[in-house]
């Protein structure tokens, strides 16, 4: 692993750099790949069914779909121990499922119920579980960068050797409590993995119209802080990018800022038709769906077939339709709730 990271396609300054081909036995092992397969079907089948739900007014206020980045949801979650911390912003409903927050608490926290897992008061974007360690679900953009470093800080403190994901946007690398956070991580030698989930957008403008570098793990540069880039739409090389940087944030415990190259295929939010996208470009994205590209690899390698991928991908959808009819029954949350976490005792 380089100490200070790399760009696969082109140099980053950096002192070494290190491979990101699927070449490791590990990840191709057969039940494991089957298994992430149908977790991403799964992952999809909810967010089709949040969509399906928004629209047909079952709740209301914001929401932010996660389909077509599955690939970096599942191969981050699986580099991580259930220990380790992860803070996110407002597209985290598959998320926070993959850190150990049953589906069915994200379905009641949508529909505003009392056992989900916020107790209803978050809403999609605030998803939360301290017992999980997913500390959010935020709505400020790059709010939750400055956070990061704060658990950072409190992990060398109490002297564990967990490690704290922190998902970013493309468009968020821009706001100013980024740089600052990331200048403290360095300086400090947090072990914080900031992950930008560079999808190109914010909102409906292109990167290429905000930024004026043209790959985001330039950012880190400024910090001297260890970098890299992957292609997050397929999800082996991943797993083993982030397993070999997460094992080497443990043990270093320096930081470490990864571009992440992915794409969302619907708009922004469920009021952007994301019109700002020509067809052509949606088409080359989704010829590399990470669903698709892992359903390829297995059929290729007689892991497996058609038939039996399309039932993986049956079983997410029923799962997916489960969590939503639980939420269906789970009562409102009482009243007097609107009054708690308010004000300080
Ligand atoms: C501080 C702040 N400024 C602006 C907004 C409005 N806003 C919400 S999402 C967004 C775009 C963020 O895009 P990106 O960081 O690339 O994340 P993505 O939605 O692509 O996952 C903006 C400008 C906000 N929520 N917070
Ligand atoms: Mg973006």
């Amino acid at each position: 692993m380089s100490s200070k990271g790399h760009a696969p396609d082109k140099s980053s300054g950096g002192k070494q750099s290190s491979k990101q081909d699927a070449g490791n036995a590990a990840y191709q092992d057969k039940s494991w790949l089957l298994s992430v397969y149908q977790e991403m079907c799964y992952f999809r089948r909810f967010e089709e069914r949040v969509l399906q739900a928004y629209t047909t007014q079952k709740f209301a206020g914001f929401c932010h779909v996660h389909i077509g980045q599955e690939g970096l949801c599942l191969g981050v979650q699986k580099a991580l121990r259930p220990t380790d911390y992860m803070i996110s912003g407002y597209r985290s409903h598959t998320q926070a499922i993959a850190k150990g927050i049953p589906g069915q608490q994200v379905f009641a926290e949508l529909f505003g119920k009392a056992t989900g897992c916020s107790k209803g008061n978050g809403g999609s974007m605030h998803m939360f579980s301290k017992e999980h360690r997913f500390l959010g679900g935020h709505g400020i953009v790059g709010g939750q960068v400055p956070l990061a470093a704060g658990v950072g800080f409190a992990i060398n403190y109490e002297k564990k050797d967990d490690i704290i994901v922190c998902y970013i946007g493309d468009a968020a690398t821009n706001q100013g409590q980024f740089h600052e956070a990331l200048n403290m991580a360095a300086t400090w030698n947090l072990p914080c993995l900031f992950i930008i989930e560079n999808n190109r957008y914010g909102m409906g403008t292109d990167i290429k119209r905000t930024t004026s570098i043209d790959h985001l793990w330039k950012r880190a540069l400024a910090f001297d802080m260890d970098h890299g880039q992957v292609d997050a739409m397929n999800i082996q090389k991943t797993h083993e990018f982030v397993s070999n940087v997460v094992a080497n944030i443990r043990k270093t415990k320096r930081p470490y800022l990864l571009d992440a190259i992915c794409y969302r295929y619907k708009g922004h939010s469920v009021s952007d038709p994301g019109l700002y996208r020509t067809k052509e470009e949606m088409a080359e994205w989704m010829a590399k769906d990470p669903i698709i590209q892992l359903g390829d690899f297995l059929k290729k390698n007689k892991m497996a077939t058609e038939e039996e991928l399309k039932a993986l991908d049956k079983k997410g959808k029923e799962r997916a339709r489960a969590d939503e009819d639980w939420a269906d029954e789970q009562p409102i949350p009482p009243e007097d709730q609107v009054w708690q976490n308010v004000y300080a005792d």
